[in-house]
């Protein structure tokens, strides 16, 4: 049996790429792992059904027989570890993969995210404008030294990996920022990963829920 993930039934981007799903689809197509999609609603994800999956009622979750798992990392870490093309077999490059899995997930994505938050909850705020500077200069803070460490090269490790895979998808939230463009081999970077056909197959799949349903609603 197919392992079975769960990615949002609405997703607010309308499915192109931003719902942490993406990771997961991508992560499978690149290992040529096929799978089933269960989409959920947002009260969904809060009723217990969801809840034995994920205690905090987010997506993605995965289910392979026995085994359940919430968090996109600890998700494509798994999928990375149990087949090949993702983490090399070497353990001194396949650490260096982890490594930027992590410096993705725990250092780049946190004030990325948070620049997101401030204009979803804040944006009214006399203060928001100021904030928004702050908040720029956070972000660059890590994009500066990341650009440095990719440098010409096309991914961070030499061959792609889970941690260009990771480290993508988290810059992708700065698109409309015009952040990311100050960084021009970063921008060529994410470029070079949307090309592979495993994105692409990943996102058409989730960009389907939605214009599936609106064919649906319109045929
Ligand atoms: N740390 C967890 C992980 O990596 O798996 C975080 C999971 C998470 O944030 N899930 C979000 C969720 O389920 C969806 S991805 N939210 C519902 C809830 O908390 O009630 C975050 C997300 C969703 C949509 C967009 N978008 O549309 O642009 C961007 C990011």
């Amino acid at each position: 049996m197919n392992p079975t993930i769960t990615a949002f039934e609405d997703s607010p981007d309308e499915g192109r790429g931003q719902a942490r799903d993406m990771r997961v689809r991508w992560a499978l197509e690149e290992v040529g792992q096929p799978y089933r999609v269960r989409l959920v609603s947002f009260s969904d994800m809060k009723q217990p059904r969801h809840l034995a999956l994920n205690p905090f009622g987010q997506i993605p979750t995965f289910e392979d027989g026995d085994l359940t798992l919430f968090e996109s990392g600890a998700i494509i870490l798994h999928i990375a570890s149990t087949s090949t093309g993702l983490l090399p077999d070497d353990p001194v490059p396949r650490a260096r993969a982890v490594m930027w899995m992590l410096a993705a997930l725990n250092t780049v994505e946190p004030p990325i995210v948070e620049r997101e938050q401030v204009g979803y909850w804040e944006g009214d705020k006399p203060w928001y404008d100021e904030r928004l500077l702050l908040l720029n200069d956070r972000v660059r803070r890590r994009l500066a030294p990341l650009a440095r460490c990719l440098g010409d090269a096309a991914w961070l490790e030499g061959t792609f990996t889970a941690g260009d895979l990771m480290m993508v998808l988290v810059l992708r939230r700065l698109s409309g920022t015009n952040l990311l463009e100050e960084f021009p081999n970063l921008c060529s970077y994410v470029a070079r990963a949307e090309a592979r056909p495993a994105y692409q197959r990943a996102f058409e799949d989730q960009r389907a829920v939605f214009t599936d349903r609106h064919r649906l609603i319109r045929p």
